[in-house]
């Protein structure tokens, strides 16, 4: 879904004038696409600003596809409902796009907006610094999914990611070892930073390495991996995270007004740190 504010998806992300904001990551490996349409529409309910699909390394791309298309389509029908509405207020802005976060060339989805189109950085890997991006490339050149070009930086504990990427994992001290990494993405140009712990991490991105990413030019920060409060939500924002992100939290919750209740007063508390 295209926002009808910003004339591309990357200006919408990197608006920093919009203050931090939250993005819900629903992985297609855990949910039907009937349930991932609903979550992502109380996600946007609760004020998150973006919906990412993707996470898991082996799913293939019909689940993928199905998933973004699914989600796709309950955002039209919401949009085309308000519009029927003479009493609506527009209160919940539908036109949040559908970002695919692939965890290789494998899960792709010619129905998304864009795609983090990543370097996993600290990968040990040819593969995952270049390979799955150059498998992916020409049939991403052939669709109309806007390609966000992404630093990607797996920080301890690092979980799944961490491990099938065969990522270098960042310890929580080596500040010196992320201002080198977002130095590098901001010289190759790179506009979105993203700092992973691991899905489902016991331990967030150490708030000293999120400073340090954010103290770099023209980079948008991305946070993710073990937030589930609003503080440790809070506390990524204030060390100059741009998006945070959650996923596993979005699974917690087989009620979407439980969920719905927990989002909103996550983002309420990271928001208010801004002010
Ligand atoms: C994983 O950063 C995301 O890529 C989200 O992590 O599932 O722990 O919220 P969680």
């Amino acid at each position: 879904m295209h926002p009808q504010t910003h004339q591309t998806i990357l200006d919408y992300v990197s608006d920093k004038s919009l203050g931090p904001r939250h993005a819900t990551l629903i992985d297609p490996a855990n949910q039907t696409p009937e349930v991932a349409a609903n979550r992502a529409q109380i996600a946007i309910e609760a004020g998150s600003k973006l919906i990412m699909v993707g996470g898991s390394t082996n799913t293939p791309d019909e689940q993928v596809h199905a998933t973004v298309c699914a989600i796709q389509e309950s955002l039209e029908l919401r949009i085309w409902a308000e519009s029927q509405d003479a009493n609506s207020e527009g209160i919940v802005d539908w036109n949040i796009p559908v970002v695919l976060f692939p965890g290789g060339a494998h899960a792709l989805s010619p129905a998304a907006d864009a795609i983090t189109f990543m370097m996993l950085m600290n990968s040990k890997e040819t593969e995952f610094l270049v390979g799955e991006q150059k498998r992916g490339a020409t049939y991403l050149s052939q669709t109309n999914v806007e390609t966000l070009s992404t630093g990607y930086l797996v920080c301890s504990p690092g979980g799944k990611v961490g491990e099938v990427g065969k990522a270098d994992l960042i310890q929580p001290d080596d500040v010196e070892g992320v201002l080198g990494w977002a130095n590098c993405a901001a010289m190759f140009d790179f506009k979105l930073f993203y700092l992973e712990a691991g899905s489902g991490a016991t331990e967030a991105v150490n708030p000293n390495l999120i400073s340090a990413a954010a103290s770099i030019q023209g980079l948008t920060i991305f946070v993710g991996g073990g937030i589930r409060t609003g503080e440790q939500a809070k506390t990524a924002v204030t060390n100059g995270a741009n998006w945070v992100v959650t996923g596993t939290l979005t699974e917690d919750y087989e009620n979407l007004n439980e969920l719905k209740s927990k989002l909103h007063s996550l983002i309420l508390t990271m928001s208010q740190s801004s002010s």
